[in-house]
């Protein structure tokens, strides 16, 4: 039942019913324990959505997903963890819905009652939110809100605690090196704009009504189920077809720009950690260090056994083959690799972001298990795998 606290006024502990968690004991609140536990996330086609439901599954929990209606199978990040509806003691279950929908969220939520519900829908594209600010705004602002919304009114609050998926694109034109929760906002893109509403609203509806609503502001994390489209999973793509002599060349972006990058793996643990605390709280979750989008390519390219330079400035700047110490792979000295683009530069950018998780790590006892070379090894060797399978089809399909 919903505590019936006024907007404004500030929750007492002894009013949180959700207080009397456990920390970071696999327990729920007072009557129920993890194997009844009901997790619901948005956006489970996407990777933190598959990383997340695979993670809360070997957990125990019975998990719901959202998805979105489309044209073609969209599920391939969690075909394995699909189960047949049939099946007896289901502990997987997918909705149609959309974030941009309240009606549709206000069913699925009050159909299934969930103790924790994880945010993850967005267009999660920055270049493209330049393209489509105003659908930028309704998914990623207002969906949150939505959701938070449909927590009040089916008087929830007291039983469901709301995880939102804030982001670093929040500091923006950062204020500060490291960033950390006291780092100032200062968005710069449609998208950084829209999730600054979604943090706002998150925290405000903590402190109006009391709910035990969560920001994790997470710096950028990858994995081999990356979009293609985001830049880590370009290259690490790129790399491997360059390689077998399916893609003549890289064109990218902006070569100068920094970012700390993470496992995603890593980052849904951290997602589940922030809702088992006592009291809700935002948190900074990064590893702590930057690469330059340039550094990421050689090293990427280096993990084949390529060694790539640089040479030239600004536009005119190409990556070259320095030495080629795989004989598989034929690229004789001095072939051009890499291109600049300005068709993926941004209108504008942000040339550095790199987090400060102590209060996570202290906190929450988070701490990441990849650093970034073994996160582009794996990503690299399941580029590798997937590429020779396509080799394989187009061989015996002549
Ligand atoms: P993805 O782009 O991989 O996944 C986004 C998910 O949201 C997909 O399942 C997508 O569905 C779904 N979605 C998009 N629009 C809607 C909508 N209107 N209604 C319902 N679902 C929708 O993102 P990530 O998994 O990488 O990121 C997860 C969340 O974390 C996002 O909110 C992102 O902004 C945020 N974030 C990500 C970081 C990162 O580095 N990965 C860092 C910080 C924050 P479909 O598959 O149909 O497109
Ligand atoms: P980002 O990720 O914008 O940080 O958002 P992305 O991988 O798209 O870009 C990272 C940086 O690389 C530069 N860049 C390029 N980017 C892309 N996509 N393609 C290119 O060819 C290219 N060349 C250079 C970009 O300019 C940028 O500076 C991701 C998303 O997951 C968000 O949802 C999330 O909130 C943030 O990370 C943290």
């Amino acid at each position: 039942m919903y505590t019936g606290l006024k907007p404004g006024l500030v929750i007492s502990k002894r009013n949180r019913k959700w207080g009397l968690g456990n920390g970071n004991k696999e327990c729920g609140r007072a009557g129920h324990n993890i194997m009844n536990k009901v997790a619901l996330i948005t956006g489970i086609t996407g990777q933190d959505g598959a990383y997340l439901a695979e993670f809360l599954l070997g957990k125990g929990y019975v998990v719901h997903g959202i998805k979105r209606r489309a044209s073609q199978f969209n599920t391939q990040r969690i075909d394995h963890l699909y189960q047949d509806p049939h099946e007896k003691d289901l502990k997987f279950h997918l909705h149609y819905g959309d974030v941009t929908d309240s009606a549709n969220l206000i069913r699925i939520i009050q159909e299934i009652q969930p103790l924790e519900i994880y945010n993850l829908a967005a267009m999660s594209h920055v270049k493209v939110s330049f393209d489509m600010p105003e659908y930028t705004a309704n998914t990623d602002g207002l969906g949150a809100l939505r959701i938070l919304e449909a927590i009040r009114l089916l008087d929830l609050g007291d039983k469901t605690k709301y995880y939102q998926s804030s982001t670093s694109e929040l500091f923006g034109k950062a204020r500060e090196i490291p960033q950390t929760e006291r780092t100032p906002f200062y968005p710069r893109s449609p998208y950084g704009v829209a999730k600054l509403y979604a943090h706002w609203i998150t925290v405000n509806y903590r402190e109006a009504y009391g709910l035990y609503a969560c920001n994790g502001i997470l710096f950028n994390h990858e994995s081999p189920v990356r979009g293609e489209t985001f830049v880590t999973r370009k290259i690490t793509r790129a790399a491997v077809r360059i390689a077998l002599g399916m893609q003549s060349k890289l064109f990218i972006g902006n070569l100068d720009v920094k970012r700390d990058w993470g496992h995603a793996r890593d980052f849904v643990e951290a997602m589940w950690l922030i809702l088992q605390q006592h009291e809700p709280e935002d948190f900074v979750i990064a590893t702590g260090v930057s690469t330059s989008i340039r550094d990421f390519i050689k090293m990427a390219f280096e993990e084949l056994g390529i060694i790539v330079e640089f040479k030239g400035e600004s536009t005119k700047e190409v990556g070259i083959v320095a030495n080629c110490q795989n004989s598989h792979y034929f690229l004789p000295k001095g072939k051009e690799l890499v291109s600049v683009d300005p068709n993926y530069f941004r209108p504008i950018e942000i040339e550095e972001l790199v987090g400060d998780a102590s209060k996570a790590k202290s906190k929450l006892g988070w701490r990441p298990k990849y650093h970034l070379k073994s996160l582009i090894k794996e990503m690299i060797t399941t580029d590798l795998a997937l590429a020779m399978q396509e080799l394989e089809l187009a061989k015996s399909s002549k």
